[in-house]
C-alpha cells in the first residue's frame, strides 16, 4: 500500500467476480452525512474502471444515490452495493446513509462488511466526529473490526489535514493516539490570490515518494531536494507506531539501534502495518479528494483501494455470527468455506419494479447457486425486541442470482462464502431472514436495531387505496426492520413507528411512488382508558434535607376531573405532549416501564401511551403508576410554591386538575 501499483486496471462494465473468500473484502463506508461517502464511492468505482464518469450527488447521477427519492434528495436513505475490482480482488463497497434516521441501514451495512472506512470531512470537521460516528466507532471496537480513516474535502478552501487527523487521533485513538496516525501528507501547490493552496498530490510516508497528480496523470516522482526533513517527523511517528504493533519484537531493538529504523526494509514495515490493520490495532489515515475537479479527482483513490485489497481482512478472519437451531439449540459457529453446508442471512431488501423482491444477501459458509433449494428461516426478528413479526420457515427454490451495480443487475452463476449477492423473488424473505441448507435449518442472530419512537397515524386517500395500503405497507415493514407496524384496536389506526421525521417521510414517500398507494398523515391518538370518577384528595411528604436539620415537606392535593378528558375519550399527540414531565428518572423509578402495546388498569391513557415530540424526535413516556403516591400527578411534578400559596395546573394538565399545597 505504499508503492503505485497500478495506473488505472479493471475493466468498466464488467462484473468482478470472486472463486474463493480471499478473493473479496467487503468494506462498509460510514461516516457524517454530507462528509462524502457516495462522492467517494463514485471515485473509487472510477479508478477502478468500473464505471468511465464519476457522477454527482448534486446531479442525482451516482451508482449509489439510484434511488428517485435519494435523487430528490441528494441524499442517501439506503444502504448500495459498488462491486469493483482491483488487484485480482472483488472490493464490495457498501455505501450507507450518514443521516441519523436511516441508521438501520448503517446497521444492516455493518452485518454484511468485514471492515469500516470512516469518512470524515475536513471542512465540517466538528459534524465528522460527532457524537453518532464515536458510536459506530465503539460498536466497530466491540466487534474487532478492522477500520480506516479517510479525509474527504482537502480540495476546499480553508482545510487542514494535518489538524483534522489530530482531531482523528484523539477522538477515536482513545488511550493510544498513536494507534491513529496519517500514511500519507497532502501535497499542495502554489497560492492563489485568495490565499487557498490547491490540494496537487500526496507523499508516501513510508516510500518517501511523491504522488503527483498536477500534469494530469498519476505520476511518482521522488522528492525534491529540501522535501525530506518536514517530512521526517510524521515518518518516524508511523514508523515507531507500526514497529509497537508489530509481533516481531526485533523490530523495536533494530530501529533503536539503527538510528530511526533506516535499516528496517519498507516490505516489512508494509507487512506489518497491513497485520496491524487486519487486527484492527493500527488505524491508518489517508487523504482523499474525490470531488476535486479533473486529472485531481482521482487523488487518495489508487492508495485507498490498495489499502483496502492488502490491509483490510478477507471474510476469512472474520468472527463468524452466532448461530442457533429455529428452536433456539446452540449450534456449532460456521466456518467461511464455499465447500461446507450453506448459511447466509438477508441484510436488506428491496422492491425493483421488474424484478420484484430483490434480497442483498450475505453468504458466511457454503455456496450459493440459481436453482438450489434452501431452508428459509424468518424470525430472527422477534429475539431482537422488535415488533412481533410472523414467524416463517419454509424450504424455497434460489432463482436468479445477481450481482448489482446501481439501477442495473448483472447475472452471476454462483456466491461463494464471504461474497455478497442479490436473490430475486426470495420467497417471503425479509431483511435478518436466514437462509441455510435444505432439511438442515438455523438461524443466525439478528443485529440489532433501534427502536422506532415517531409515530404516524396513516389512512388510504381513497377507496381505492385502502386494499392497496395494507400489502404496501406489509412490504415496507418487511423491507426496513426500524419500521413498525400498529394496528390501534381503541382508536382505530394504523400507527406507522419510524425513527424520526426524515425516515417517516421517505416511508411515506416510498408508499406512494413505489407501491401506489395515496395515503395522508393524521394526528395520533392516544386511547383513554380510564379516568377519575370524581374530586379526591391526597397527601404526602418528602424529606431530602441534609441529615440532623429536621426540614421536611409534605403536600395536600386534591385531584379533579377535568372537563376536557370528561368529553373527550381519546387525546390527540399535541395534548399528549404535555405529559412529557412524566418521563423524568424519578418518575420511572418509581412507576416503572410501560408494557409494550398495553394500558394497564387503573392508569390515565396519556400517562401510558402518551409520545412527546421535540424538534422532530418523539419518545415515549411511558410510566405506569403501579400506585400514584399522593400528591404527585403523574403529568408534571407539582412545583414548589410559597407556604399556603396554591397553584392549579388544570390549564397545563390535560386530565387531572391538582391543586397543591407545600409546607414545611
Ligand atoms: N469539494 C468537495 N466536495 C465534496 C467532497 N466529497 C463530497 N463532496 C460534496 O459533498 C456533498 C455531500 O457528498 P455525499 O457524497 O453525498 O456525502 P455522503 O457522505 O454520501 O452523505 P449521505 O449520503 O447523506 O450520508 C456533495 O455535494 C458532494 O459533491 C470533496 O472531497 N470535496
Ligand atoms: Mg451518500
Amino acid at each position: 500500500m505504499g508503492e503505485k501499483t497500478h495506473a488505472h486496471p479493471g475493466a468498466a462494465g464488467g462484473v468482478p467476480a470472486a472463486g474463493h473468500p480471499s478473493d473479496v473484502r467487503n468494506v462498509v463506508l460510514v461516516g457524517h452525512s454530507g462528509s462524502g461517502k457516495t462522492t467517494l464511492v463514485e471515485a473509487l468505482a472510477l479508478t477502478a474502471g468500473a464505471v468511465n464518469r464519476a457522477g454527482r450527488v448534486e446531479d442525482g447521477a451516482t451508482v449509489s444515490d439510484h434511488d428517485e427519492i435519494e435523487r430528490r434528495r441528494r441524499r442517501s436513505v439506503h444502504l448500495s452495493l459498488v462491486p469493483v475490482a482491483w488487484d485480482g480482488r472483488k472490493v464490495n463497497l457498501l455505501d450507507a446513509p450518514g443521516y441519523a434516521d436511516f441508521v438501520g441501514e448503517l446497521r444492516a451495512g455493518l452485518r454484511a462488511a468485514d471492515a469500516a472506512l470512516f469518512v470524515v470531512s475536513a471542512a465540517q470537521a466538528a459534524e465528522s466526529v460527532a457524537a453518532t460516528t464515536r458510536a459506530v466507532w465503539e460498536e466497530c471496537a466491540l466487534v474487532g473490526m478492522p477500520r480506516a480513516i479517510v479525509v474527504t474535502h482537502l480540495d476546499t478552501a480553508r482545510t487542514s489535514f494535518e489538524e483534522m487527523t489530530r482531531i482523528c487521533a484523539a477522538t477515536f485513538g482513545g488511550d493510544d493516539p498513536d494507534a491513529v496516525l496519517p500514511l500519507y501528507l497532502p501535497v499542495l501547490g502554489p497560492e492563489s490570490a485568495d490565499g487557498h493552496a490547491p490540494l496537487t498530490g500526496l507523499t508516501g510516508l513510508l516510500t518517501q515518494r511523491i504522488l503527483d497528480y498536477s500534469s494530469g496523470e498519476r505520476a511518482e516522482l521522488p522528492p525534491a531536494p529540501g522535501q525530506e526533513a518536514p517530512l521526517k517527523e510524521a515518518r518516524d511517528r508511523l514508523i515507531e507506531g507500526i514497529i509497537a504493533e508489530s509481533e516481531d519484537e526485533s523490530l523495536m531493538d533494530r530501529y533503536l539501534d539503527g538510528g530511526g529504523g533506516s535499516d528496517i526494509d519498507i516490505a516489512t514495515l508494509i507487512a506489518d502495518l497491513e497485520r496491524a490493520v487486519a487486527r484492527g490495532t493500527f488505524f491508518p489515515v489517508l487523504a482523499a479528494a474525490p470531488a476535486a475537479e479533473g486529472a485531481r479527482q482521482g487523488i487518495g483513490t489508487v492508495e485507498l483501494l490498495e489499502l483496502i485489497t492488502r490491509g483490510f481482512p478477507t471474510p476469512l478472519e472474520r468472527t463468524p455470527p452466532v448461530v442457533t437451531t429455529p428452536s433456539g439449540e446452540p449450534e456449532a459457529a460456521p466456518v467461511c468455506d464455499p465447500e461446507g453446508p450453506l448459511l447466509a442471512e438477508v441484510v436488506k431488501t428491496s422492491s425493483d419494479p421488474y424484478a420484484g423482491r430483490v434480497s442483498l444477501v450475505r453468504v458466511f459458509s457454503g455456496t450459493l447457486r440459481p436453482d438450489d433449494t434452501v431452508h428459509l428461516c424468518g424470525h430472527g426478528l422477534d429475539a431482537a425486541g422488535q415488533a412481533p413479526r410472523p414467524c416463517h420457515e419454509a424450504e424455497i427454490r434460489v432463482t436468479a442470482l445477481s450481482s448489482p451495480f446501481g439501477r442495473q443487475q448483472h447475472p452471476v452463476d454462483r456466491c461463494v462464502a464471504g461474497d455478497l449477492v442479490c436473490v430475486a423473488r426470495l420467497g417471503e424473505a425479509e431483511t435478518g431472514d436466514t437462509l441455510s441448507a435444505s432439511g438442515a435449518p438455523v438461524l443466525i442472530e439478528p443485529w440489532s436495531t433501534p427502536d422506532p419512537l415517531l409515530p404516524t397515524a396513516v389512512r388510504a386517500h381513497g377507496k381505492a387505496d385502502e386494499d392497496k395500503l395494507s400489502h404496501g405497507l406489509a412490504r415496507l415493514v418487511a423491507e426496513d426492520p426500524t419500521l413498525r407496524l400498529e394496528q390501534n384496536p381503541d382508536t382505530h389506526q394504523v400507527v406507522l413507528w419510524c425513527l424520526g421525521e426524515a425516515h417517516q417521510e421517505v416511508a411515506l414517500e416510498r408508499l406512494r411512488s413505489r407501491y401506489g398507494v395515496q395515503v395522508d398523515a393524521e394526528p395520533h391518538r392516544v386511547a383513554l382508558r380510564e379516568t377519575f370518577g370524581g374530586r379526591g384528595p391526597g397527601a404526602g411528604g418528602t424529606s431530602n434535607s441534609p441529615a440532623g436539620t429536621g426540614s421536611s415537606r409534605s403536600a395536600r392535593s386534591r385531584w379533579s376531573r377535568c372537563p376536557r378528558a370528561a368529553a373527550s375519550s381519546s387525546w390527540t399527540r399535541s395534548s399528549a405532549v404535555r405529559c412529557r414531565a412524566s418521563s423524568s428518572r424519578r418518575w420511572r423509578r418509581a412507576y416503572g416501564p410501560r408494557p409494550p402495546g398495553a394500558c394497564p388498569p387503573g392508569t390515565r391513557s396519556s400517562t401510558c401511551a402518551s409520545p412527546s415530540s421535540t424538534a422532530g424526535r418523539t419518545r415515549w413516556t411511558p410510566p405506569t403508576p403501579r400506585s400514584r403516591p399522593p400528591g404527585r400527578s403523574p403529568c408534571a411534578r407539582p412545583r414548589r410554591t410559597p407556604v399556603s400559596s396554591s397553584w392549579s395546573r388544570s390549564a397545563r394538565s390535560p386530565c387531572w386538575s391538582p391543586t397543591t399545597m407545600w409546607a414545611r
